[in-house]
């Protein structure tokens, strides 16, 4: 079934009851409302879902229910195949058993699989003050720290975010999750640099379009309002396509967009930046952002986007090419 290659990266959700886990997966994969979780139920057994972009990738969820140490369960093989271990953490309720229950895991998981990224989620911060978020975070990493220490781990890497279903936050730390397992990841931030550095461009994203992940940004800082007007663009320009699409003929709905011509569009802001919006491969559009101060006419404007146009088409036969070259250098065992 789930291939161990290269190409299908597995990330392992893990946290103890009713911590987030399939909520996260459910809006985040599924754009499921965050409201709907509230009907979720507590799952009972471990649960796989895969997910095509860039790269292949599994989601497995293991319920807070099971007790994953105990001999019957293969947990050695499960963890040596995995490359991420998401830990979902509730921060609304009581979590010094949740910070035990990690570090063990931690060690085992460490112990298995040394290349293992470690990634975990403050979750449900949408209920505490802003000060309060500081203090859980600070309390979370120190106590995580400690306990790393006790056992010998201190050279253990853990990423720890902030996160909530109730607003891009959840989204924002999936994807530097998921980047961190795309082998092209460094040429691709390389491209995105190029692309930055001749065209004028603030910011550019590469986003997966069913998930609002971004698989891969330039390497400024990425600002969270940006990441939010950018991923909205997405959904704007997509309801006017099928707009359009079912105003031309009524084709049959799902295969209609990668038949016909390819996603483009541009928008001005309020504030005089502009969006620009250009489909690429595999599910993937690419997403930037320029502002204001580099357009001071309608000539300046027209002659800035047919330099975007020249770069952006660049980048996306060097896409073509570095996606190919993967597929030769690791091809999947389907
Ligand atoms: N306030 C708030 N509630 C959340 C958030 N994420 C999930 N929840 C709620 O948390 C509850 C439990 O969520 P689940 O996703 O079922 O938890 P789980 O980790 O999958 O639990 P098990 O399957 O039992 O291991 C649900 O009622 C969700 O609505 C969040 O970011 N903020
Ligand atoms: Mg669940």
């Amino acid at each position: 079934m789930s291939s161990n290659t290269a190409n299908n990266a597995t990330i392992l959700l893990m946290g103890l009851r009713r911590g987030g886990k399939s909520s996260i997966c459910k809006v985040v994969f599924h754009n499921m409302q965050p409201l709907d979780t509230l009907y979720l139920e507590s799952t009972s057994k471990p649960t796989t879902e895969q997910f095509s972009s860039l790269i292949d990738l599994s989601v497995m969820e293991l319920p807070g229910q099971l007790n994953y140490f105990e001999p019957n369960y293969d947990s050695e093989r499960l963890f040596s195949s995995v490359g991420a271990l998401v830990y979902v953490i509730d921060s609304q309720d009581e979590y010094l058993n949740a910070l035990t229950n990690l570090s063990m895991i931690i060690e085992y998981a460490y112990q298995v699989n040394p290349r293992i990224h470690i990634e975990v989620l403050i979750h449900k911060v949408d209920g505490l003050s802003e000060d309060y978020r500081m203090d859980a975070q600070r309390e979370i990493m120190q106590r995580v720290g400690d306990e790393l220490l006790d056992l010998g781990l201190e050279g253990v890497q853990v990423s720890f975010y902030l996160t909530s279903i109730f607003d891009h936050s959840v989204y924002e730390a999936f994807s530097r999750i998921v980047q961190k397992l795309v082998p092209e990841l460094p040429s691709l931030e390389n491209m995105l640099d190029n692309l930055v550095q001749h065209s004028s461009v603030d910011k550019v994203f590469l986003f997966d379009v069913n998930s609002k992940i971004y698989v891969a940004t330039d390497s400024t800082p990425v600002d969270i309002q940006t990441y939010e007007v950018c991923a909205e663009f997405i959904d704007i320009t997509i309801d006017l396509d099928d707009l359009y699409v079912e105003d031309e003929k009524q084709q049959s709905s799902n295969s209609v967009r990668s038949k016909k011509r390819e996603l483009r569009s541009i928008s001005n802001l309020s504030n005089g930046s502009i969006l620009y919006l250009r489909q690429m491969i595999r599910g993937l559009v690419l997403v930037a952002l320029i502002r204001n101060d580099e357009i001071v006419n309608d000539v300046s404007l027209e002659s800035l986007i047919t330099v975007i146009d020249y770069n952006v088409n660049n980048f996306k036969k060097s896409l073509v090419k570095m996606w190919q070259n993967a597929r030769i250098d690791h091809p999947t065992n389907h």
